[in-house]
């Protein structure tokens, strides 16, 4: 039993003295590491092999888009939250525009960016018509005609509204602004 325990024991031993050096050499690492600026820290940080920094890195990076996307979502969520309640209530802006020989009455439309417009179109002779370039709106209102439309007001800006029917020569002149005011 001695003669075995004895070995062993200084086996153990030895390994135990064998390891200190290293350990040692690791623990005084940080002060090197410290001392040596620039290329040798590199170096020490990617030969220090660590896995961990690495994945230490990624867990932040992600944790830094999720924020990030948290921020970006947030205001989105209200807005679409905020559209959605828009969209389910009534028209915000009404205007009934009479189109005649040879001008829209009133000439001039005002509204908020977002609003969701109506329009009731009548035409008091013959037939005229809508038409807004920036919005792609063209709407006919055949002779004595009254028809309605909505759109909403999703730009900003001041575009011209007109007549676009060919019947009649004057029909160019007729012509007036629609005003969108940005929110
Ligand atoms: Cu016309």
């Amino acid at each position: 039993m001695a003669d075995r325990t004895g070995p062993v024991a200084t086996i153990a031993a030895a390994t135990a003295t064998d390891e200190l050096p290293p350990l040692s050499a690791k623990a005084a690492a940080p002060d090197t590491i410290e001392k040596t600026p620039g290329q040798s820290l590199a170096g020490a940080v990617s030969t220090g092999g660590d896995a961990s920094m690495v994945r230490a890195t990624r867990s932040f990076r992600r944790a830094l888009i999720n924020a990030l996307l948290l921020v970006a979502a947030l205001p989105l969520a209200g807005w679409a939250v905020g559209r959605t309640a828009q969209d389910a209530a009534q028209p915000q802006r009404a205007f009934t525009l009479t189109a005649s020989k040879y001008r829209f009455d009133p000439p001039r439309l005002e509204v908020d960016q977002n609003d969701l417009v109506k329009i009731t179109l009548k035409s008091a002779d013959i037939a005229h018509s809508f038409t807004v370039d920036g919005y792609r709106i063209a709407k006919r209102a055949g002779p004595g005609q009254t028809i309605t439309f909505e759109f909403r007001a999703d730009q900003p800006g001041t575009f011209r509204f007109y007549c676009n029917l060919k019947q009649d020569e004057r029909c160019k002149e007729m012509q007036g602004e629609l005003v969108v005011h940005p929110k």
